[in-house]
């Protein structure tokens, strides 16, 4: 079966909330397809089993679409993933991207470290996340992170791993899993003093838990900002040496990247050269660390978005928290 599709089945068997949708690959049969949708209702979106990134997928609006849209999502998705199998689900117009971090031992242990925040994000890439996300209540935290802890265990998960929900008006809905570590793990790690990749290891090893669920507490708030060497207005790569530098420091901020003046940053590889993590008892302070660390830091002789990620940070809208993921993209006029 498809990667998405399986996944979403398997999660809806364990009591994870998902997106209403076709729950199943789509077949031939067209009237069918046209009484899924109308089951579910319009928008509908078309998504590739086998997509990801952003890649295979289409919205529908109205049914005189529907059938075209299948069609065209299906070829694609056969060329780009070398499999056919696409899936409908309810399209959510205006959700958060919210993501529950697990961690599992294989053994029976399962745990959650709470969610992150990554709605800030422009085509597809994150910019900016947090932990936990604003407005999230201990209670919808425990609630959610139960189920994906529960799914965990029923399909014999061991490893690092993060349940991707999108977030709207106080529901939960899943839509897939990263089983790997992912760049805004230490979010994750400052407010909850978890090691991720050392529990990550052990795990690998062939160890259990070291720790229970209860022994699990977010306490403050954590931001990380991903710096990339772009051009912060075209978004084009910005390669070539970095001629001098200086890191951000002090308290609560975690500076993490393998850069220093005199490196080169290659132009065919991933533009981000840092990640710059800010950590405070609330989310005013975390955002008042990370402008103060963003002004200090200096990467001179390429360009870099740390003046996008000012601006970001001086943003009324992100400083009010629960953005969606079409905020960057309007705020930058790019939709
Ligand atoms: C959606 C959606 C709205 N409704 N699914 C984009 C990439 C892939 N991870 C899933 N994506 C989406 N799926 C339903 N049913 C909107 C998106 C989406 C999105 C999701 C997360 C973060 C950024 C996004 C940007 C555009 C669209």
């Amino acid at each position: 079966m498809g990667d998405k599709v399986s996944a979403i089945e398997s999660m809806k068997k364990a009591g994870v909330p998902c997106v209403p949708g076709s729950d199943g690959p789509l077949g031939g049969d067209q009237e069918k397809n046209k009484a899924i949708a109308k089951r579910i209702g319009y928008p509908v979106i078309i998504k590739a089993s086998g997509g990801g990134g952003g890649r295979g997928m289409r919205v529908v609006r109205a049914e005189s679409e529907l059938i075209d849209a299948i069609a065209m999502t299906r070829s694609e998705a056969k060329s780009a993933f070398s499999n056919d199998m696409v899936y409908m689900e309810k399209f959510l117009e205006n959700p958060r991207h919210v993501e529950v971090q697990i961690l599992a031992d294989g053994q029976g242990g399962a745990i959650h470290l709470g969610e992150r925040d990554c709605s800030m994000q422009r085509r597809h890439q994150k910019v900016v996340e947090e932990a936990p996300a604003p407005g999230i209540t201990a209670e919808m935290r425990k609630f959610i992170g139960e189920r994906c802890c529960r799914a965990c265990v029923e399909i014999g998960y061991r490893g690092a791993g993060t349940f991707e929900f999108l977030y709207e008006n106080g529901e939960f809905f899943f839509i897939e899993m990263n089983t790997r570590i992912q760049v805004e793990h230490p979010v994750t790690e400052m407010v909850t003093g978890i090691d991720l990749v050392k529990e990550q290891l052990r795990i690998a090893a062939g160890q259990p838990l070291s720790f229970t669920q209860d022994d699990i507490q977010i306490r403050g708030h954590a931001v990380e900002c991903r710096i990339n060497a772009e051009d912060p207005e075209r978004f084009i790569p910005s390669p070539g040496q970095i001629k001098r530098f200086h890191s951000p420091g002090g308290m609560g901020v975690r500076w993490e990247s393998h850069v220093y003046a005199g490196y080169h940053v290659p132009p065919h590889y991933d533009s981000m050269v840092g990640k710059l993590i800010c950590y405070g008892e609330n989310r005013d302070v975390a955002i008042a660390r990370m402008r103060n660390a963003l002004a200090e830091t200096v990467i001179d002789g390429i360009k870099t978005n740390i003046p996008l990620q000012i601006d970001i940070m001086n943003d009324e809208h992100f400083q009010r928290g629960g953005a969606n993921i079409h905020y960057l993209e309007k705020k930058l006029g790019l939709s």
